[in-house]
Parts: structure tokens; sequence; C-alpha cells
């Protein structure tokens, strides 16, 4: 039998439902799990193409991140571990929505576009998060590289970062780490030990971290990662999937959005607090004062913590390193406003998803990306790295210089530059804070944010709305955007924009304000206008209470 006859045969068993058209999202493929068995099957098609043309191993990891339950998604791993290139994006929607016969012409297309040779080998990782879906979808996948010959490695229950790091050490030749779970916990646990081993300010209190897991893998695996850190970290985990349903209110996406802290979570005024998100890509960090106020610490603030220690080894070491911090349009106003004026270090702003960030992070010798939502990471450039290194390693340079330069060293190991990943930010987090002897709440009073308010709404379809200028103008449908800034002129220090979201079926609505009830009745107009041009569905969005 061909190869192509094995993938006819093969898809008849994952077959697609006729007229079902799906898009290629922020970050894949995402909607109901009923929906995508046949997806997860061409998705380990594509993967094993891309796996030829580039000659490195690829990964698959089957996660709807943030979603319900009930949704599940793909997110496609590119050699270094960063999202799929955009072209290969075009690919994945043209094969997933092929119709059952027309598959294997949809497939050659793409072999003759990209001059794949058939006879190179193919490697697959896949890897998937805890859905009750996730064991029949990652199965489709693993189906789908084996009928077109590729080999496949199943690592099966991960967090996506984990799967990204696993793909760059395998294609670095081990040069980033070993391959293995196992291989992930020692290096960020030894960088994290060796960061934290002189931080003399740091009393046994402020070694304690509560962690909500969203009931989701990064639960699973922070349990794993516990004895590598029994003495330098104390853990209390909470919502780990022993009862509650995955991301129902929990996790950090819940808590980001609604400003509050998690259910199933035991909070003590003053304690420090972290939630990730269902498969471990994003923190938020967060505590309650004495007054029961809640304090949000999101991605701005995380690149601000961070961005202000890498600065301040840089100058220690007397590095001259351009570094930049990448954001998107739900920045909040303050945290720009500080990075830009207080700080003075270049700030970017991209559209959402984090293959954006990402790319803007490469141009800078060390680029901080940070959505607000808490998903974001370091990285540093081959030069800066082999710089830091240099200095690290040089007997002759004075004390000071050295304690630094040894502490980026041991900053660049903790961190996975692959991708966001939530145990690889909180252990630097950590480590920062415990360094420089800082609580939370003296972290939160770097800058305060503007108050804001983020809501959802429902429209028929939200390809109706297209936005411009990194997602903070919308040019269709017409006149939303001058309605929008017709509202905006009635508040203070306001600002406001909208975009269709690519995880889930709804319009985004952002808007900040002066006061958290300007923020909040913006944020309700700006609704009602997108309801009301866009073509809403079912009630109209009512005013907050
Ligand atoms: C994904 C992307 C993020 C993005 C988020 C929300 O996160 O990786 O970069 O911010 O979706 O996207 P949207 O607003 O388009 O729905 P995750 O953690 O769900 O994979």
């Amino acid at each position: 039998m061909t190869q192509f006859e094995e993938v006819s045969k093969q898809s008849s068993l994952h077959p697609k439902p006729v007229g079902l058209v799906l898009q290629y999202g922020t970050a894949g493929f995402r909607t109901n799990a009923k929906h995508l068995d046949h997806v997860m099957f061409r998705m380990g098609l594509l993967a094993t193409l891309r796996s030829k043309k580039t000659e490195a191993t690829i990964a698959v990891m089957v996660t709807a991140s943030h979603n319900p339950e009930e949704d599940n998604g793909v997110k496609l791993i590119d050699p270094m571990g960063e999202m799929v290139a955009l072209t290969w994006e075009g690919y994945a929607t043209q094969l997933a929505n092929a119709e059952q016969d027309d598959l294997l012409t949809a497939l050659k297309d793409v072999i003759k576009k990209e001059a794949i040779n058939m006879s190179q080998e193919a490697t697959v990782f896949v890897g998937k998060d805890t859905r009750s879906s996730s064991a029949s979808l990652a199965q489709a996948v693993l189906d789908g590289v084996s009928a077109l010959g590729g080999h496949s490695k199943d690592y099966g229950l991960v967090t996506t970062p984990q799967l990204h790091y696993m793909v760059r050490c395998q294609n670095t030749q081990g040069k980033y780490g070993e391959a293995t779970v196992e291989g992930y916990y020692n290096k960020l646990c030894q960088a994290f030990i060796q960061l934290t081993k002189n931080a003399s300010n740091c009393t046994d209190d402020q070694k304690h971290l509560s962690v909500d897991g969203a009931n989701g893998i990064g639960a699973l695996k922070v349990r794993e990662m516990e004895s590598h850190l029994k003495k330098e970290l104390h853990l209390s985990l909470f919502n780990d999937g022993s009862e509650g349903k995955l991301n129902h209110q929990c996790g950090a996406d819940f808590v980001k959005v609604q400003q509050k802290p998690p259910t199933g979570m035991k909070m003590n005024p003053g304690e420090r607090c972290c939630s990730f998100d269902g498969d471990a890509d994003r923190i938020i960090y967060y505590f309650t004062d004495s007054d029961g106020k809640f304090h949000l610490l999101d991605g701005d603030k995380i690149a601000t913590l961070i961005s202000t220690f890498l600065k301040e080894l840089l100058k220690q070491a007397h590095l001259d390193l351009k570094i930049a911090v990448v954001q998107t349009a739900y920045a909040n106003g303050s945290s720009t406003h500080y990075l830009e004026n207080t700080m003075k270090v270049i700030v970017r702003c991209t559209k959402t998803g984090v293959k954006h960030l990402h790319h803007a992070a490469q141009d800078y010798d060390i680029g901080v990306y940070f959505e607000s939502n808490g998903h974001g990471t370091v990285l540093f450039s081959g030069e800066a790295e082999e710089k830091i290194q240099q200095l690290a390693e040089n007997a002759s340079t004075d004390d000071e210089t050295k304690r630094a330069a040894l502490l980026l060293q041991n900053t660049i190991n903790i961190i996975n530059q692959t991708v966001g990943d939530a145990i690889s930010d909180m252990l630097l987090i950590e480590a920062i804070l415990a360094i420089k002897g800082m609580t939370v709440q003296q972290w939160d009073t770097i800058y305060s944010d503007l108050p804001n308010r983020q809501l959802k709404v429902k429209v028929s379809d939200r390809r109706m709305i297209d936005t411009a200028d990194a997602e903070r103008r919308a040019v269709s449908p017409a006149g939303l955007q001058e309605a929008i800034d017709t509202l905006v002129k009635k508040h203070r220090q306001a600002r406001s924009f909208v975009r269709p979201s690519g995880t889930e079926d709804i319009v985004r609505v952002y808007a900040e304000a002066e006061t958290q009830e300007s923020a909040d009745a913006l944020a309700h107009e700006v609704s009602l206008t997108v309801y009301r041009l866009a073509g809403g569905v079912g009630d109209e969005p009512k005013p907050l209470q």
C-alpha cells in the first residue's frame, strides 16, 4: 500500500463532518471537543510533513488551555520550541477544512508547495492536557503521524510549555537540556537553588506560596516538581483536580478577567498566591490585604518585575545589552507609562497571541514579553548569552560583576525561552522576590493599575470585526471605531478597544479609565455598540452591578 492509500484508509476512521469549517485561531484550532477528531488526525499528518520539511522534530499539543472542559484544541510546535510558522497555519486551515474526498489533494498541494522530500524521516512528539477528551484526540494525532510513516513519541500528560521545551532539547542535541520531564525539573530547580542560595533576606514565611492549579495539568506537574524544592520553596496547592472542574471559577483567566480570587483556595490576608491556566502556560499573582481588598499582579506587573531585575543586573555586570518589553493592547496604560518613562526601556505593542510577541522579542538582546493575561517569557539572543557566560567564567572580574553575571546565567537557565511557562515564570518570580527581599505588597506598589474591565459580547459572526494598529482600532464594521472614540471621550484617562477572540466564539471588549465605575460604564457602553453594530446574539449586554 502506498503512503497516500494508507492516509486515505486511516482518514476514513477519522471522518470530517460535512460542511464543518474551522478557523486557525490565536493558538491553533479550538472548539467543542466533539468536532475535533478529524482535525487531530490531519494535524498529525501536517506535523509529519513539517518534520520532513524542517528535518527536525515537531510537536503537537492537545489542549484547549483556558477554555472550558468540554472544549479542546491543538497547538503545533516548531523545531526551536516556538509556535508553528505563519505559512503553515494556512496549510493547517486548508487540511482541517478539506472535505473527506479532497483530503489527499490538499495534502499533495502542501507537499508540492513546500517541495517536501517524502522519503525524509519524520518525528513528532505528542502531549496532552487532563481533559476527558484529550486521550482519544491525542490518539488521532498519533494515527495521523503513523499513516504518513512518521515516528512519534507520546509524552502523555504534560504542560504545553513542557512539550515546547522537549522539542527544543531534542533539536539542539541536548544543549538546551534533556528532553525528559525529569530533565526539565532538574534544570529549572537547580537554577532556582543557585539563584536563591545567597538570598539571606528571605524568611521562612517568604518561602511560602499558594498555587491554584486550575484543576488541570499544572497541578499534577507542580506536585511532581515539589520534591525537587522542598527546602527552598513551600508550595500549598489548591484546585488540584481531585474535586473541581477544569478552569471552572478558578485558574489564571478567571482570576484576571473577574478580578477576584478563585474558588477553592484558602487565602490569608497578605499571603502571596498565584493561579495557572488549564495547560500551565500562563500565571497570575495576587493577594488580599487586611481590609479584604483584592490586589492583582498580572502579566504587566510580572514583566515590570522581571525587566527591573534584569536591568539592575546588567548595570552591575557592566553589560551593554539592549532590553525591550513587548506587550499587547491589553497592557494597562500605567504599566506602559512606567516602563517607558520611569524604567526607560523600549516598549513594543503587537497583536494578541504569543506568536506575535515572541517574534517581536527576538529583535533585542533581551526581549521580555508578557500579555496582561500572564502569558509570557524572556528571550536572550545567542550573543547576549555568550557575553553573560564569558563574564561569569572570567576569573579576573571583580566580585560585584561576577555575582551579577552568575545571577544572569542562572536566570537564563530558569527561564523556558520557548514559550510562556507558568512553572518557570513562578520559579523566576519567586527567585527575584527572594533575592531582592521584596514582599508581594512592595512589588504591587511599583505602579498603580488604571481601573479596567474586560467583557465578552456574543455576535452571529465575530469575523465581521476587523482591526488594525495592533488591534487598537476597529476598521470594520463601519462606524464602530468612531462610536468607540466618542464614548471614550466621555471618560477621563480612558481607552477602549474591541477584537474578535481567536479561542472562543465571542468578541472581547477592553476598557480602562480613571475610576472603576468609569471603566465599567465604558466597557458596557462599548459592548452595547458592538452588540448593535456587529449583529449581537441573545439579550443586550446589561450594565455591570
Ligand atoms: C491563547 C494564546 C494567548 C492569548 C489567549 C487569548 O492562550 O496563546 O496568546 O492571549 O489565547 O486569545 P483570544 O483573546 O484570541 O481568545 P491560551 O492560554 O488559551 O492558549
